[in-house]
């Protein structure tokens, strides 16, 4: 069986959004025309609470974008982003729902990030995703969303270590910093992962 992760399309990861991806907003009628080659779709939620320790305002004295260590990781000082509840943590309004079968949400535990659909940034709990791929005998994993260079990259990455196929669709995904995406794709082509363009989908 073949499963769509769409990973966080959400209003804070949209344009004016307090996370804005450049040209995020684009790759939504391409995510919702694939949606019916997949036997199962999924989508991914960041779901944090507003004392969440990824937030820099939650850090005196420290910078956006700065780079701490936060028990024992390396975490990037973000913007106030998809607080539960908030606007910000919804769907976009375009983006279609009625295929999603289950929405796994992450990054719940102000004590650690969670990039991936699959477990929080130090694997030390997991979101349930791979359980329910498991039981739905999923084979194949194909990713899409935002940001490729965060988000999409850790959860194809642990996808590729679980077992699946894994596939990044590349043409429904943006970045946030291209240096830091053409790091990751390197590394994700180095696991095996397939960086495809939707064109090839049938
Ligand atoms: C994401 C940064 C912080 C993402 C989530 O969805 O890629 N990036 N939280
Ligand atoms: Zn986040």
């Amino acid at each position: 069986m073949k499963a769509l992760l769409i990973i966080d399309i959400q209003n804070d990861f949209l344009e004016n959004g307090s996370l804005e991806v450049k040209d995020g907003n684009a790759i939504i009628p391409l995510v919702n025309k694939i949606q019916n080659l997949f036997d199962v779709v999924v989508a991914t939620q960041d779901w944090h609470p507003s004392t969440h320790k990824s937030f820099a305002a939650n850090h005196e004295g420290k910078q956006l974008f700065e780079v701490i260590d936060l028990n024992g990781l390396p975490q990037v000082l973000w913007p106030n982003h998809c607080v539960q509840g908030t606007f910000g943590t919804e769907f976009h309004s375009d983006l279609n729902t009625q295929n999603i079968q289950a929405i796994f949400r992450k990054g719940t535990d102000i004590e650690v990030d969670s990039y991936s659909g699959f477990y929080d940034n130090g694997k030390r709990n997991s979101t349930g995703l791979h359980g329910f791929l498991t039981e739905l005998q999923v084979t194949e994993v194909y990713v899409c969303g935002l940001a490729a260079d965060y988000c999409v990259y850790y959860t194809a990455k642990d996808a590729a270590n679980l077992g699946y196929k894994t596939f990044v669709i590349e043409d429904a995904t943006k970045y946030i910093d291209e240096t830091n995406y053409l790091k990751a794709k390197q590394e994700m082509l180095d696991l095996g992962i397939e960086i495809i363009e939707s064109k090839i989908l049938n």
